[in-house]
Parts: structure tokens; sequence; C-alpha cells
């Protein structure tokens, strides 16, 4: 926890140490996921949402070379508002942080700043994946290698078909992370409750969750756990209205020749555009509602810290 690199908030901070749950929050979400100023408020009202639920929000962010865990409002707004704030893997999390440059995190940087600052549960929207025509782009989202390798647990809504789901589960098989199906037998698609593809297993209930969790790092088996929280019924979108939108954005990106860090937000601002917004409404839905389940796992979990 005391870390030269980490700028923790009080409110974190305290939580750390009377042993609270806490759920982490991205930061490329904010900065290359969603226009301003949408991106803004949702992401207070993620915390909003997780403080309601008894748990301690932490957004996390690289401001000036500093990892900051726990945001304020001026900060919220600063990675909202700010243009070419860089989007921060691994691979670049040195390099910003020493030339004090200002980062947005994505899942796999959050997860390394979570596990820093021994934050064990996160709130996303989607994870990265294998991408398709992976086998020519060689395009895998270093998430994956961080779901490998770091103990952090995250709350998703599956994966978009941006994606090609059945390597992304693949590789998360071969890796030995496990994905749970909250509450639903199947790999929620993102925007659409159902992607064709099936989790793990099916879970009913977040101790049970917790509990897989607690046991899996109790083992010592290194890495993180997927947990899939499909979109509520109200808000999901009509599979084959967005599977078409999202293979035609596909297809652009390639024949734009779209590369690297840059093919994610660039599909999905079209995809907001093209939608006229219907998927950022959707985005946004999803997301609080996996902050609302991640808080009740991060309750549970943190019950069976404190008893064992
Ligand atoms: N998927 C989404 N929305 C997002 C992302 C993924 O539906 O905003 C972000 C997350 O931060 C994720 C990152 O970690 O994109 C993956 O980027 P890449 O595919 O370049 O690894
Ligand atoms: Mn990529």
């Amino acid at each position: 926890m005391n870390n030269e690199f980490l700028d923790i908030n009080e409110e974190v901070k305290t939580a750390l140490k009377e042993n609270k749950p806490i759920v982490a929050l991205e930061s490329t979400i904010i900065s290359h996921g969603m226009p301003y100023p949408e991106n803004v408020e949702s992401a207070l009202n993620c915390e909003k949402i997780i403080r309601e639920n008894n748990a301690v929000p932490a957004t996390i962010a690289i401001i000036g070379g500093k990892i900051k865990i726990g945001l304020n409002k001026d900060e919220l707004e600063y990675m909202g508002k700010t243009k070419n704030i860089i989007k921060v893997s691994r691979r670049d999390l040195p390099v910003v942080i020493s030339l004090k440059k200002d980062g947005a995190t994505t899942v796999t940087t959050t997860m390394i700043a979570s596990s820093l600052a021994g934050i064990k549960i996160f709130a996303t929207g989607g994870i990265g994946g294998v991408h398709r025509y992976a086998q020519e782009t060689f395009d895998i989202s270093a998430d994956l290698q961080e779901l490998a390798n770091t103990k952090v647990a995250v709350i998703c809504a599956g994966a978009k078909s941006i994606l090609d789901i059945s390597l992304t589960k693949e590789y998360l098989e071969t890796y030995g992370v496990p994905i749970l199906g909250y509450k639903t037998e199947n790999f929620p698609g993102f925007y659409t409750r159902e992607s064709g593809y099936k989790a793990d297993y099916q879970i009913d209930n977040t101790k049970d969750i917790a509990n897989i969790i607690y046991t899996k790092w109790k083992l010592g088996l290194e890495g993180g756990v997927v947990i899939c929280n499909p979109i509520p019924e109200e808000y999901g979108m009509d599979r084959n209205y967005i599977d078409k939108i999202i293979d035609d954005t596909v297809k652009e990106a390639k024949d734009k020749k779209i590369k690297g860090k840059d093919v994610t937000p660039f599909i999905l601002a079209k995809l907001h555009s093209v939608t006229e917004n219907k998927s950022l409404k959707a985005n946004k839905e999803l997301v609080y509602n996996n902050c609302k389940v991640a808080s009740l796992i991060a309750n549970d979990y943190f019950k069976l810290e404190r008893e064992n």
C-alpha cells in the first residue's frame, strides 16, 4: 500500500486500513469510451451506486505521472474533458509515469493499480479480448494476459462482438481464468444479454461468487476471475440490429487500417454515432448494473476475509 507511485485518497486509504469493501473503476471508459459530458456524469453515478451499496469507489487514473486511486470531482472532470489523454496499457505504464504524463487506465492497468493498492474487486463495462481477424492482425488485448496473472476479480457485461468471443474464451481457458455468469448460463454480449456463447459456470448469488474468488486465491492460484453480469433486460439492444452495425464498423476499422490501441475507441465512437447514442445509453446502464453487483460481491468477499 505504501508505494511511491501511488496516490491513494483518504476515503480509500481508510477503507483499506479498516478492511472495508472497495470497488475499483477504470478511466479509459471515461477518456476514450464515452463522449463528454456523459462520461463524467456516468463516472459520478457509478461512484454513487457503489456508495449506496455499502462499498467505497476507487476510480483509477494517472495524473502528472502519479497513479491516483480515488479521484475527486475535478479530477474526474479533467479526465473526461481533456483531449489526448494517453490510453495506458501495461506497456505504456512505466513511460507515462516516468515522463509525468496523464493517462487513462484500461482494464489491464486498473488491475495492476488495484493490485498494488490492495483492491480486489473491479467493475467495468466490457473486457478487451481477442479481436476478430486476430489471425492476421495479432490484435489480442493485454487485458487477457493481466487476467491470467493479476489477482483482481473483474465484473463486466461480457464482451461485444467487435471481439472474437470464441477465441477470447479459449484464451481465458488456457490461462486458467474462470468466466462466471451471474444469474445466467450465457456469456453476455455487452449490449445484449446473449452472445451465442456460454459462461463457464452459472452462479446465482454473490456469496458463492465471492467464495469462488476467495478460494482461487487461497489455493495460491494467480490471476483473476471474470464475472459476467448481463445488461438489464429493459436496456438490452436487439442483437440483429447491433451486430450488423458492429460488423460494418469492424470492417471499416480494418479498411481504414486503424491499428493497435486505437481500434477499440474508434469502434465505440462509431457505434455511438451510428446508433444515435442508443449504444451509449445501453453502455451507461450496463456499467451501473455492474457497479451494483460488484459492490455486493465486494461486501461478501470482505466478510469472508474478516471471518477467516
Ligand atoms: N470495451 C468496452 N469499452 C471500453 C473498453 C473495452 O466495451 O471502454 C476499454 C477498456 O478499458 C479495455 C480496453 O481495457 O478498452 C481494451 O483496449 P484494447 O482492446 O486496446 O486492449
Ligand atoms: Mn489491441
